[in-house]
This record gives C-alpha cells, structure tokens and sequence, in this order.
C-alpha cells in the first residue's frame, strides 16, 4: 500500500513536470505568436510603408554616400547629423531641407526620373563643406 502511494505520488509529480513544462511551451510559443504580429502586420501593409533609409551627415559627409532608389517608389530618407547644422538638397529630387542636431529629420521622396543625382550640404559647415555630398541612383 505504501509502495502504491509512493508511486502514485510520482506520477503525480511528473504529471504536475508536465504541465509546468507544457506551460511554459506554451508562453513561449504566444510569446513567438505576439513578437510576429507586428511582422506580419508590416508585410500585410509594406506598400503602405515606405521604406527608410537611414542617412547620418557629419563634417564633411553623409554615411552613406551612396543610395539606390526605385522610380516611383516612395522612400523616406531619415536624416541624423552627430556634429552640427547641415544641408541635404537636391533640386531634381525636389526637396532641401536642413538637419539640424538633436533631432531626426525626415524626407520623403518619390522619384520620378530615373539616373544619377547629387544631394549636397547646402548650409555651409566649414571648410571642407564645398565637397560634402552624396550620390543617389534611380533605376527604372
Ligand atoms: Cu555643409
């Protein structure tokens, strides 16, 4: 009879194991399950988001110097600077703005010609500031 109680309390043990083991699966798994929502939720609506393009400008260039846009895709150019004031123009792209520190600045641009096109620092910051740009390549 003890015999039988002893294994009867075993059982119980792994049993109460399993649950908790299973419990954990199962936070696990909704965590999985939340964590994927908003990916999801992202795909379903990524041509309602444009996508950003993150652009940091310091004495004297911007990081990256070098983009590649779509033609008649919008974009939104997200700009930082880490030391002072800059420009960010670029006439053909339609936009000219300044960046200025402590804050993000945003652009958005569809382009709508395809070719090479040059966005330069407008708003001088020493004197390296005559050749502070970048490069942006629309493709078809
Ligand atoms: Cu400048």
């Amino acid at each position: 009879m003890a015999a039988q109680t002893e294994k009867t309390s075993k059982k119980m043990k792994k049993t109460t194991i399993n649950k908790i083991v299973s419990t954990i699966l199962l936070a696990g798994v909704c965590e999985i399950g939340l964590v994927g929502v908003p990916a999801i939720t992202n795909l379903t609506h990524a041509s309602d988001n444009p996508k950003v393009i993150e652009i940091t400008a310091k004495k004297f260039e911007f990081t990256p110097n070098e983009i590649t846009l779509k033609k008649g895709e919008p974009v939104i150019l997200r700009l930082t600077t880490t030391d002072r004031v800059h420009g960010f123009m670029s006439k053909p792209l339609k936009f000219d703005t300044d960046i200025p520190p402590g804050k993000t600045t945003d652009v958005a641009v569809t382009p709508d010609t395809a070719g090479d096109f040059t966005i330069i620092c407008d708003h001088y910051c020493g004197t390296g500031h005559g050749g502070m740009n970048m490069k942006v390549t629309v493709v078809e």
